[in-house]
């Protein structure tokens, strides 16, 4: 089946900087290594099935306009299977590795969840086919709670308790043919868990209720020998006003609330952090000093537009800084790039899907490069150690110790007199980075 989707697009080769073709990797080279690891395996990229595949490319103000020649519109299972075949060319010309989905872009939601069921499994038959074929691997699985309408006021914060019902029904069998695919991980975004308004909204009631369902699924996880991480993605707003996994700092602060640190690390998404107020670096920072960095959800936004624009990412200054943070926190371990992006609504050829990824690929294999220089040069990371030095022996060691109370402190200060403060060198540092760029 494979080679009749795209026939006039080949296998993408590196062709180095100087390449002036479109179709090539300019400075992705999968196999070559930086550091003590090769290209694609610290970057493990990973296309999102409902945008590379899925998105028909339609915006709040006119219908979709992409050109999807292989699909015949039709919601039937066999349209599904076909579509599998055409993913997994299109991975394989781009050197791809991974994928992610959720259960209901793979495969039609039919009129009961017995018959919706079995319209996935018809069509993870397939998947495990061309997974076997391929050697593409799935990065994670996850099941959608939020299109069909029986959602619209949420899934596990539903105030419907028979809504709560079926959302654990659905993450069951998404969880169960996640395993069945061999997924290195399966995420859990809650779509429509937030509120529109708080004059009908019980937040207690409906953060407890996202917990419990969490925790069944941690105990499923457990029961069918699934090894994958989980991963929790915050997102501020959208499709609700306010969502409770709103940013990394929210998503920690309620797994430690209600005993899940450990069961799940964080999914971030750059367009997210964007939503949220933050960049992506700070997001990164934050799950990496709880220790919860998973996986990454590879776009970016429009600063000037203020929903999630889901734009592949180009920008080679922010890849730098993801780069960095990821460098420094040891790299991926299950968790990898998964470009959670669209093409433009204008760009509706299939050929538009190739530039999007190769573009992007390029960015991180180029943030990858700089961030590798930037930390074997060394001199970023000692600046920094070198700022909180004090802390390394004498007041500020027994001080991190627990040795020391108000009492010394107190005595301390007073024959010590007024402490010597140096210069953050906030432009040196920037001079710093810009070198490496
Ligand atoms: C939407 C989310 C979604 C998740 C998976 O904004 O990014 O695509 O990644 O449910
Ligand atoms: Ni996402
Ligand atoms: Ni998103």
């Amino acid at each position: 089946m494979s080679n009749e989707a795209f026939p006039e697009i080949p296998t993408i080769q590196f062709e180095g900087a100087d390449s002036k073709n479109p179709l090539s990797f300019k400075h992705y080279n999968a196999d070559e290594m930086v550091g003590d690891k090769s290209m694609k395996d610290h970057l493990r990229f990973s296309m999102a099935y409902w945008h590379a595949m899925r998105n028909p490319l339609a915006d709040p103000f006119g219908v979709g306009t992409a050109e999807r020649p292989w699909d015949d519109g039709s919601d039937s299972v066999e349209n599904a299977q076909r579509r599998v075949w055409v993913a997994f060319e299109f991975m394989q010309k781009l050197g791809l590795e991974y994928y992610c989905f959720h259960d209901r872009d793979v495969a039609p939601e039919g009129a009961t969840l017995e018959e919706s069921n079995r319209n996935l499994d018809a069509v993870v038959d397939e998947l495990e086919k061309a997974q076997k074929e391929t050697g593409i691997k799935l990065l994670w699985g996850t099941a959608c709670l939020f299109v069909n309408k029986r959602y619209n006021q949420g899934a596990a914060t539903s105030p419907f308790a028979d809504v709560f019902a079926y959302s654990a029904a659905q993450v069951k069998k998404a969880l169960e043919v996640t395993h069945r695919l061999g997924g290195e991980g399966y995420t859990f975004w809650g779509g429509r868990e937030g509120y529109s308004t708080l004059w009908n909204t019980d937040i207690k009631r409906e953060v407890n209720h996202l917990a419990l369902l969490l925790k069944m699924a941690v105990a499923h996880k457990k029961k069918i020998g699934f090894t994958g991480d989980f991963y929790i993605e915050p997102k501020p707003k959208e499709p609700t006003t306010h969502q409770y996994d709103s940013d990394a700092a929210a998503c920690l602060n309620f797994l430690r609330e209600h005993d899940l640190m450990g069961e799940l690390k964080l999914n971030l998404e750059t367009n997210h952090a964007t939503l949220a107020g933050h960049s992506m670096m700070h997001e990164m920072e934050v799950a990496i000093a709880a220790d919860s960095l998973g996986s990454v959800d590879a776009n970016t936004g429009d600063e000037l537009i203020g929903w999630d624009t889901d734009q592949f990412p180009t920008d080679i200054y922010l890849a730098t800084k993801m780069m960095l943070s990821l460098l420094k926190s040891g790299g991926f371990d299950k968790g990898g790039l998964n470009f959670d992006a669209k093409v433009r609504r204008e760009s509706f050829e299939p050929v538009d899907l190739f530039h999007a990824h190769i573009g992007s690929m390029d960015t991180f294999a180029r943030g990858l490069k700089t961030a590798h220089a930037i930390l074997a040069d060394g001199r970023w990371q000692d600046f920094v150690k070198q700022r909180y030095s004090t802390w390394d022996s004498g007041i500020g060691k027994r001080i991190e110790n627990g040795e020391v109370g108000f009492e010394e402190l107190e005595s301390y200060t007073f024959s010590n007199g007024e402490p010597s403060v140096k210069s953050g060198r906030q432009e040196m540092l920037e001079n710093l980075i810009n070198d490496f760029i």
